[in-house]
């Protein structure tokens, strides 16, 4: 069979540059020697064209029927919800998170487009009496214009979709960097996208590297505003790069998620909200919960529970419906893990199970869950951001002792606790400095109509998703005007 080469989508087409000299490869990471597509690379001045195109196609789409729009998501939604079997292998094949997962992300993907075609007909705005005499006042919001969307590879169409919609729904155009581990999804969803009624130019791809496609993205005084999720270090610099051409950000970065076990929790509960928050999706999700805070009362039958579920669970291809946890996205992140393991290891932590590469002909990305315990505050896999299936258990007090532990960190994306307490919850949910509060639910795993985000280190900007989308990819117009 031979392997299709796919390119970028740029002013209403598919664009071949016809350069073999940059040629992606969209490798499996259940299998690595299988190639799933290639792509041929944009660069500079293919982001250049697309920028334009964009640009250009702005004014007339800012002025747009919002039933049009409403159609295109629409139609959009529809079909990736038709489609979701195997928009869910496909993605499964080129990031590994297992099927079931991938049909729920495609699932969300979907559902973002159509609650989005709602949104484009919701009405909004105000009107105020003025302070003077026989003034009316009208305020209500625009387009921003051309959006900049730069997303990462752990949520390969999810995330690409709940940052594309919004911004076509309030009028804007776009230019979309997938990640390059991820092409596959980002190109379905472009093909789908490519059929949807849009004018050219309104939405545009590129797949290439962050060096040539996302430093262009960042620098060109034609995009108005970016939303970008991904690691911290990107984050900072869009942060700086956008503030000097004085363009809007919104930032999802990194998260170090606290889960506070109290000793009033339902066992059983705890240890299916750590698990599933902390190790599915292979560990990988901004989400996720990598420090476990839990009380003395419960602290050694929750870690000999968790330790015995942890054993249990089953690695492997993410094509398998047997497979609980697939394999790490590529070497370099497992690599991260190993070295984390070894990091937790030589500062004194217990390794009680997992944290191992497991070997395979394949060369698959295998890597075993690891749990942590006799952590203490100031070790560095209590501390940094991991993004792998890698959990410190931290033994304290109580929760006095448990939430100013909680508090510790840079971070705030989201916390969660499993506790029957109804007073400790109340506290935990007012008082948590996070963006994202779960009690007796895992830290990771939100829905898509609400809004998401955090504080700190870990997000800058508005909120994504739901009605407050709104906020990031509008601006507001005051107008007065005289009776
Ligand atoms: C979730 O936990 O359901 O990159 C979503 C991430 C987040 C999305 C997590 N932006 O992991």
């Amino acid at each position: 069979m031979t392997i299709p080469t796919k390119s970028s989508y740029v002013d209403g087409a598919f664009v071949e540059l016809g350069n073999s000299l940059q040629i992606l490869e969209n490798r499996n990471p259940s299998n690595p020697g299988e190639v799933i597509e290639r792509f041929e690379r944009a660069g500079h001045e293919l982001t250049e064209q697309a920028i334009a195109a964009a640009r250009r196609a702005a004014p007339d789409w800012a002025r747009s029927n919002p039933q049009l729009r409403a159609d295109a998501l629409d139609f959009i939604g529809n079909e990736i919800l038709a489609r979701r079997e195997e928009l869910a292998k496909l993605l499964a094949r080129e990031e590994g998170k297992i099927v079931r997962e991938a049909l729920g992300e495609v699932d969300r993907a979907g559902r973002s487009f159509k609650f989005y075609a709602q949104e484009a007909l919701r009405a909004e705005g105000e009107k105020y009496q003025s302070v003077r005499q026989d003034v009316g006042i009208d305020v209500f919001t625009q387009p921003m214009g051309v959006i900049g969307i730069i997303a990462p590879w752990n949520f390969p169409i999810a995330i690409p979709a709940w940052k594309i919609a919004p911004a076509l729904c309030f009028g804007n155009t776009v230019v979309f960097k997938p990640a390059e581990l991820v092409p596959s999804c980002a190109w379905a969803l472009a093909e789908i996208i490519s059929r949807a009624g849009l004018p050219a130019g309104v939405f545009n791809m590129l797949i290439g590297p962050g060096r040539s496609v996302g430093d262009s993205i960042i620098r060109s005084p034609d995009i108005d505003a970016i939303s970008f999720t991904g690691s911290e270090s990107t984050g900072r610099q869009i942060a700086q790069t956008a503030a000097q051409g004085m363009k809007k950000v919104q930032l999802e970065m990194g998260g170090k998620n606290p889960l506070i076990v109290l000793d009033d929790a339902d066992l059983e509960q705890a240890v299916e909200v750590a698990l599933s928050g902390s190790f599915y999706s292979t560990g990988q999700r901004c989400t996720a919960s990598s420090r476990i805070i839990v009380t003395a009362g419960i602290h050694d039958r929750f870690v000999a529970r968790l330790a015995e579920r942890t054993r249990a669970l089953t690695v492997g291809d993410a094509l398998d419906v047997g497979t609980d946890i697939g394999p790490v996205v590529d070497d370099r992140q497992l690599e991260q893990n190993l070295t984390y393991v070894m990091i937790g290891k030589e500062q004194g932590a217990t390794l009680v199970c997992g944290g191992e590469r497991i070997e395979n002909e394949a060369g698959a990305y295998f890597f075993t869950p690891a749990l942590f315990t006799d952590v203490k505050p100031d070790m560095r896999i209590y501390r940094e951001e991991i993004f792998g299936p890698v959990l410190a258990v931290l033994k304290v007090r109580d929760y006095a002792e448990a939430f100013a532990a909680a508090e510790d960190t840079a971070f705030g994306l989201s916390a969660g606790i499993v506790t029957r307490s109804l007073k400790d919850a109340e506290h935990f949910k007012r008082n948590s400095s996070a963006g994202m509060v779960m009690v007796n639910l895992p830290t990771a795993g939100v829905d898509y109509h609400v809004p998401f985000g955090g504080n700190g280190a870990s997000s800058l900007g508005s909120r994504e998703q739901g009605t407050h989308a709104r906020q990031f990819f509008t601006r507001v117009k005051t107008t007065y005007q005289l009776a």
